[in-house]
């Protein structure tokens, strides 16, 4: 029996490719790191805790990354983003892919009563460093004529929930700035995509609360909550789709998050 030829465009192969993730040292971005050495592609990853990147390189290549080059980054500080891309080989500076996760929240607080730092800290790393490590990084893409931009947003940047006015805000500019970014591009092969997860078990909890983790867990408790894998399998089926198939948005939750409020929480 013969099978008809597929009318369907194939789909990007990833092996070679230069993947920059910020915030791979922890949670979703090490999870895309997993899932992007998985498919041959050369891993550049940023974070602040460069130690936990070395560490990560052997098992990353191990699982089929072609190479792993990594950079100790602040997203906060414009120089020092600039100066990192500036300064990198000439063989790792065609960046293909860049997917923008380093993000956070501070605290969990009423609008009216919230900490100035807090606030400071999310809008600088989540909404400044987002733009600052893309200014820095797109202009390559446009005058290579190849790109895809992958933002990790919130189903927070969709719906707020009381006490996190301030970080669901900062995720609701990530999308409107891919949107923005998107409409600038137009006329460009360069892609933009907006991964919108709700709950995942990451270090998020634990950061928000400032290392209380009895607090961190019973976010999760009762329910099961996405993993880091899950949000990493959308990031890699958006990037692989055909080149003239530009994916605006994914928004993903677990069966048990029905939007920012309502949890199906089962007794513990
Ligand atoms: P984690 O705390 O597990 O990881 C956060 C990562 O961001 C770390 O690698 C951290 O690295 C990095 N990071 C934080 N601040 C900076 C900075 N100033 N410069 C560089 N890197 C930084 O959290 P998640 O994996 O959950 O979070 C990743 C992204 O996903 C964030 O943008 C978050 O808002 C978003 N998100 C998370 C959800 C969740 O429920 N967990 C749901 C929806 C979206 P280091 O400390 O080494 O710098
Ligand atoms: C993280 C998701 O709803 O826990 O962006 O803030 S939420």
């Amino acid at each position: 029996m013969t099978t008809a030829p597929s009318s369907k465009t194939p789909d990007i192969s990833l092996a070679g490719k230069i993947v920059c993730i910020t915030g791979a040292s922890a949670g979703i971005g090490a999870a895309c790191a997993m899932r992007f050495a998985e498919a041959g592609v050369r891993l550049l990853l940023a974070a602040r805790r460069e130690d936990r990147l070395t560490e990560m390189t052997a098992g990353l290549k191990a699982a089929g990354a072609a190479d792993v080059h990594t950079v100790a980054l602040d997203v906060r500080d414009y120089p020092q983003v600039q100066a990192a891309v500036e300064a990198l080989p000439e063989s790792w500076q065609a960046i293909e892919i860049l997917v923008n996760n380093a993000g956070l929240s501070r605290g969990l607080d009423k609008l009216y009563e919230g900490h100035v730092e807090d606030w400071d800290e999310m809008i600088d790393t989540n909404v400044k460093g987002l733009l600052y490590v893309t200014r820095a990084v797109l202009p390559g893409m446009v005058r290579r004529g190849v790109g895809h931009v992958v933002n990790i947003g919130s189903t927070a940047g969709h719906w707020s929930y009381p006490k996190g006015a301030v970080y669901c805000g900062t995720k609701a500019a990530e999308g409107r700035i891919t949107e923005g970014l998107r409409q600038d591009l137009l006329g460009t092969p360069v892609r933009v995509t907006t991964i919108d997860p709700g709950m995942v078990e990451t270090d998020f909890s634990k950061v928000r609360f400032r290392g209380d983790e009895a607090r961190a867990a019973k976010v999760y408790q009762g329910l099961t909550p996405l993993r880091p894998e899950d949000v990493a399998d959308a990031v890699a089926w958006a990037v692989t789709r055909p080149a003239h198939v530009n994916i605006a948005e994914v928004m993903l939750t677990t069966v048990d998050q029905a939007d920012s409020v309502m949890f199906n929480r089962r007794p513990t």
